[in-house]
Formats: C-alpha cells, sequence, structure tokens
C-alpha cells in the first residue's frame, strides 16, 4: 500500500521539524514546499540523510513548484512570518492574509483531497481565511492552536505537583491569544480536577492562577527568549498529534480551532473547541456546558477573532 502523502507548505522553523517528526514516526512521504528556493530542498535532503541513522523510511522531496504536492493527504500549513519580541500575533494579520490566499489557491489546485492544518497567525482569522481561498469542505480545514496550548498547561501543571505530563490533561478553549480560556475544573491529574486538588492542598489558587496566565502567555515567554522568532517544537509536535490522529482514523479528542455551527451559540465561526478527529477529519464538535464566567470568557474570545476576521475582509474586499 502506499505510504500517505504529507504536505508541508512552509519550510521554516516549524515546517522543517514537522519534515523531521513525519519522518521518524514513519506517518509517510513528505513534500516540503516554500517560496523560499533552496530551503526546502536543503531540509529534505538533511533529513533524508538521517534516515540510515534514525531509522526509518520516507521519502522527502523539497520543492518550490505546488504541483509536487498533487495528491496530498494531509497539508500543513506554516507559510508565513512568525512573531518578533514586543509583536502581537495579529500585527502579523495582513502580511499572513496574503500568504493564505496563495496557499489556499495552491491547494485547491493540487490536493483538493487533503486533511488541512492551518499553524500560520493569527490562528483562528487565517484558518477562517484559508478555508474561504482554498474552499475545501469546513471539516477538512482546521487550526492547531489548542492542542499546544493544553500541552503547555500540561508541562506547567505537571511540574507544579512533581507528575508525569501522561497524567495531566487540560481542557483550553477560544482564540488562540491572550483571551484564550483555560479550563480548570476540566483539567485533571488522572481524573482528579483541579479545584479538588487546591482543596486537598496539592498547591494554591494563587499559583493556579499564575500558571493560567503563564499558559496565555506561553507563546510570548518563548519569542522573548529566542529573540529572533517564536516556538517551533512544541507547535510542530502537536500538529502531528492531529494529523496522525486524521491518517489512522484515532477519533482523538484535541481541542483545535474548527468551524463550529450550532455550538457554543455559534453560528459558522472558526474558533477554538473539543473536536474529534478521525479519518472525516473534524468529525464532532465537542459541546460542553459552560458556566456563566466561563461563557462571558469564551465570548470575549470569539470577539477578539470575529475583529480579526472583520480586518481581513477589509483588507480582501474578495473575502465576503
Ligand atoms: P519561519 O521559520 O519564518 O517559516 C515560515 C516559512 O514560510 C519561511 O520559510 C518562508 O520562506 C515561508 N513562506 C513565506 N511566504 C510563503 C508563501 N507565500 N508560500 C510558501 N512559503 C512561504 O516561521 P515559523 O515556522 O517559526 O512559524 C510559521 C508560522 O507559524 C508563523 O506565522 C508563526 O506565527 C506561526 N506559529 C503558530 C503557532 C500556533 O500555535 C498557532 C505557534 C508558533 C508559530
Amino acid at each position: 500500500m502506499a505510504r500517505p502523502k504529507i504536505a508541508l507548505i512552509g519550510a521554516g522553523q516549524i515546517g522543517g521539524t514537522l519534515a523531521h517528526l513525519v519522518a521518524l514516526k514513519e506517518l509517510g512521504d513528505v513534500v516540503l514546499f516554500d517560496i523560499a528556493d533552496g530551503t526546502p530542498q536543503g531540509k529534505s535532503l538533511d533529513i533524508a540523510e538521517a534516515g540510515p541513522s534514525g531509522h526509518f523510511d520516507a521519502t522527502l522531496k523539497g520543492t518550490t513548484d505546488y504541483a509536487d504536492i498533487a495528491g496530498a493527504d494531509v497539508c500543513i500549513v506554516t507559510a508565513g512570518v512568525p512573531r518578533k519580541p514586543g509583536m502581537s500575533r495579529d500585527d502579523l494579520l495582513g502580511i499572513n492574509l496574503k500568504v493564505m490566499k496563495s496557499v489556499g489557491e495552491g491547494i485547491a489546485a493540487n490536493a483538493p483531497n487533503a486533511f488541512v492544518i492551518c499553524i500560520t497567525n493569527p490562528l483562528d482569522a487565517m484558518v477562517w481565511a484559508l478555508r474561504e481561498f482554498s474552499g475545501l469542505p469546513h471539516e477538512k480545514v482546521c487550526g492547531m492552536a489548542g492542542v499546544l496550548d493544553s500541552a503547555r498547561f500540561r508541562h506547567f501543571l505537571a511540574t507544579e505537583f512533581e507528575v508525569s505530563m501522561k497524567d495531566v490533561t487540560a481542557f483550553v478553549l477560544g482564540g488562540h491569544g491572550d483571551t484564550m480560556v483555560p479550563l480548570t475544573r476540566y483539567s485533571t491529574v488522572a481524573g482528579i480536577p483541579l479545584p479538588d486538588l487546591v482543596d486537598m492542598g496539592w498547591t494554591t489558587q494563587e499559583k493556579m492562577d499564575a500558571i493560567v496566565q503563564r499558559t496565555r502567555d506561553g507563546g510570548a515567554e518563548i519569542v522573548g527568549l529566542l529573540g529572533n522568532g517564536s516556538a517551533f517544537y512544541a507547535p510542530a509536535t502537536s500538529a502531528i498529534e492531529m494529523a496522525e490522529s486524521y491518517l489512522k482514523d484515532q477519533k482523538r479528542v484535541l481541542p483545535c480551532a474548527a468551524y463550529v455551527e450550532g455550538a457554543y451559540g455559534l453560528d459558522g465561526f472558526y474558533v477554538g473547541v473539543p473536536t474529534v478527529i478521525g479519518k472525516g477529519g473534524i468529525e464532532r464538535v465537542v459541546n460542553i456546558k459552560l458556566s456563566k464566567d466561563e461563557q462571558a470568557m469564551f465570548d470575549k474570545s470569539v470577539d477578539a477573532v470575529k475583529g480579526l476576521v472583520a480586518a481581513c475582509k477589509e483588507i480582501d474586499g474578495s473575502l465576503s
């Protein structure tokens, strides 16, 4: 049986890491696309040459030609520019919107049956724009943010409690930005909700609040440390988790930026929600009941994303 074909649009920090992870995990063959001639070819060859020592079988091709992504099963999009210190994700909107137009058209023309995962920021607006430009079905286009945000939350919690990260689950809703909504009562250590752990004396409410805030600021913390780009190892690993669930029909329950119609009081809008990812793409949106406070935080987050979508429409008149 032919190996799945995985197209990575953007061969920068995240794109290169994605290619390496796909090869190491033997998820399929890789086509690494970028407009910067030489970068995708060089990274592909370098990773392919790691095969003998890394014990993986995968074919990698670097390209600047969209025709090479023909028939891809999965496309992961990181094309665009990342943040620099002092920039917000929203500052990237104008330039990355133009990139989404060319990427959306390239995918529509060459890989219209692919499951598409967008990573380019500002995430919730870019995944919406990418879907509009590509015209692919909504359930086949989603954005990676919630898996990363909850992984950061889980990492901080596991460190605080001195337990394995594997036993910590976390729940993050809303847009990928300062308004994201980490839900403590749905986040657990081995099934014990965080508020109970505070009652049990495992931590204090102040420390819990600080961890929630650090999660919200998780991207900026890395941008500040690196000084010349944004996070890439954890974002790439998170997108691979989503791609694997699609390719293997695992039906993992993963938070991601998905098109929500009906649930959470939304009528056709991309925002971070828990979803089930299987061979149909985004097969379900998990519609949990929110408390009044949580709904208010979620609505604020949705409003922030709506503002960005409106800005996209202003910049590009073809977006209705
Ligand atoms: P970077 O290393 O700069 O790679 C981006 C690549 O895109 C570069 O190689 C460019 O040449 C390429 N590119 C630019 N324009 C085009 C185009 N039109 N077509 C094809 N390729 C193009 O950035 P990165 O990999 O660090 O980050 C990529 C994106 O992911 C940025 O927008 C980041 O802000 C975003 N990001 C999102 C998250 C989320 O959690 C959502 C996390 C981290 C980074």
